[in-house]
C-alpha cells in the first residue's frame, strides 16, 4: 500500500492549518473524501440529477440505475444475501432508531429486556431507553473492565429468555475496542434474542460478512467510510424486515394508497419513505469501490502499524494515561494528560495543524466509568502516516510544557 499515493487522492489533506501541514487525526468523527467520491457526487448533480423510481425520462432512469447500483455495491461489501436487505438511511443513528421503532414497537413488551453494553455510543443507548419507556421493557447493561473490554462472563449471566434484543458496538469510538461480536451473536441467538451491531466505526477498518456473522441488523454511516455525510445503511435479515411494520410513511414506501387502506411497497423500499439522499447514496457506492481498490486487508494492516506506533509513543509520554487498552482494538488512541484539560489540548494541537477530537465522544457512560469529564482522541485512517503521529506527540509535548 502506497500511502503517499493515497494521500494524493484526498485534496483536503494538501492544505496548511495555521501555517503547518494539516495532520488530520479525527477520522472516527468523520473521514476525509477521496477525489473519486467528490467527482461522483459532482457528476451526478451536473449530468444525471433527477428523482428516482418515479420518472420515465432519461435522467430519472440514469439516477435510479446509479442509486440501485450503489445498493448492489454495498450489498456485496457486507455480503448481504440480497439487495432487499440493504436499507438506505441518514446514517447509523437513523438505522438504530428505525429498528428501535419499527421492530421494537412490534416485538417488545412489558417485562422484556433489551441488553446493551457500557461502551455504547448514545445512538445505541437512547433509542432503546425510549423504547423501554414506551413499552415497559427494561434496559440491562453489560459491564466492562478497566481495559475497556466487555465482561463476557457477565454478558452470559445477563442473557435470558427475557432478552429480546442485544445491541452492541462492533468497535468502540471512545476506546477503540473491537468486541467479540461472533460470540455475542451466537449466545444471543441461543436464547432467542435478536442482535443489532453498531458498525459505525468498524465498517471501514475490518471486513464484515453479515451472513457469516448471522447478524440480524448491522448499522453504519457512509461518512466514516470515506463517503458523504447524511447517508448510511441498515442491513437486516429479509425475513425480519419483511415482518416489520414501516418506520415512516410517505412516497416510495407504498404500492397503493386510498383513504381506507394503504398497501406497502416491497423491501427495501418499504423502509425508504420520501426522496432519499440520492447523491449521497451514489457517493457512498463510490467510497466503497475506493476502499475495495486499496483493499481492506492492506488498510487494516497499515492502520495496525499506526496504532502500535502511537501506543509505543503514548507508553513513554510522561503524564499520559491511555483510556482503552483492550487486547483487541483498532485505530483509536484515547487519552488524558495530567494537568491539561482535553479541550485545551485540542485547541493547542490545532495551532500546530493537528486535528483531534476532545470531549465525551457521545459515550458519556464510558467517561463516567473512567471518572473523567472528557478524553483527547486521535483516530487513524488509511492516509495517516508515522510522521503524522510524530507531529501529534511533538504538539502534545508543547501543550504539556505550556501547562507545566
Ligand atoms: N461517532 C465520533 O466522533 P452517525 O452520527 O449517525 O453517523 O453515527 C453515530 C455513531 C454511532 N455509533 C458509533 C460507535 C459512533 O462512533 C457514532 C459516531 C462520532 O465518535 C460522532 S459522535
Amino acid at each position: 500500500m502506497n500511502v503517499n499515493q493515497i494521500r494524493q487522492d484526498f485534496p483536503i489533506l494538501q492544505q496548511q492549518i495555521h501555517g503547518k501541514p494539516l495532520v488530520y487525526l479525527d477520522n472516527a468523527a468523520t473521514t476525509q473524501k477521496p477525489q473519486c467520491v467528490i467527482d461522483t457526487v459532482r457528476h451526478y448533480y451536473e449530468a444525471d440529477n433527477a428523482n428516482i423510481h418515479r420518472g420515465v425520462h432519461t435522467l430519472s432512469e440514469r439516477a435510479t440505475a446509479a442509486y440501485e447500483d450503489a445498493r448492489e455495491i454495498i450489498r456485496a461489501y457486507f455480503n448481504a444475501a440480497s439487495t432487499q436487505e440493504v436499507i438506505f438511511t441518514r446514517g447509523t443513528t437513523e438505522s438504530i432508531n428505525l429498528v428501535a421503532s419499527a421492530w421494537g414497537n412490534a416485538n417488545v413488551k412489558k417485562g422484556d429486556e433489551i441488553l446493551i453494553t457500557h461502551m455504547e455510543h448514545h445512538s445505541n443507548i437512547v433509542p432503546w431507553q425510549m423504547l423501554c419507556q414506551r413499552t415497559g421493557a427494561s434496559l440491562k447493561v453489560v459491564p466492562m473492565n478497566d481495559a475497556g473490554e466487555l465482561r463476557m462472563d457477565l454478558f452470559a449471566k445477563l442473557l435470558s429468555e427475557r432478552t429480546k434484543l442485544v445491541g452492541v458496538v462492533h468497535m468502540s469510538n471512545a476506546l477503540g475496542t473491537l468486541n467479540p461480536i461472533e460470540s455475542i451473536i451466537q449466545q444471543a441467538h441461543a436464547v432467542g434474542a435478536k442482535v443489532l451491531v453498531d458498525g459505525a466505526q468498524a465498517a471501514s477498518h475490518v471486513a464484515v460478512d453479515v451472513q457469516a456473522l448471522d447478524v440480524d441488523f448491522y448499522a453504519t454511516s457512509a461518512h466514516k467510510m470515506y463517503g458523504p455525510t447524511g447517508v448510511g445503511v441498515l442491513i437486516g435479515k429479509q425475513a425480519i424486515l419483511a415482518a416489520m411494520p414501516p418506520y415512516q410513511g410517505g412516497g416510495d414506501m407504498i404500492l397503493t394508497v386510498s383513504f381506507d387502506k394503504t398497501r406497502y411497497n416491497a423491501l427495501p423500499h418499504k423502509f425508504e419513505a420520501g426522496t432519499p439522499n440520492i447523491a449521497g447514496v451514489i457517493g457512498f457506492g463510490a467510497a466503497i469501490k475506493y476502499i475495495q481498490s486499496i483493499g481492506l486487508a492492506a488498510i487494516a494492516s497499515h492502520e495496525k502499524g499506526l496504532l502500535d506506533y502511537a501506543s509505543v509513543h503514548a507508553g513513554v509520554f510522561d503524564g499520559l494515561t491511555p483510556i482503552g487498552t483492550a487486547a483487541n482494538k483498532a485505530c483509536v488512541l484515547s487519552f488524558v494528560i495530567k494537568g491539561v484539560h482535553p479541550h485545551d489540548l485540542g485547541t493547542i494541537l490545532d495551532r500546530e495543524g493537528v486535528a483531534i477530537r476532545a470531549g465525551h465522544h457521545c459515550a458519556m457512560p464510558v467517561m463516567q466509568y473512567y471518572k473523567v469529564p472528557a478524553t483527547a482522541r486521535a483516530s487513524f485512517a488509511m492516509y495517516n502516516t508515522k510522521n503524522e503521529i510524530d507531529a501529534l506527540f511533538s504538539a502534545l509535548a508543547k501543550a504539556r510544557a505550556i501547562f507545566a
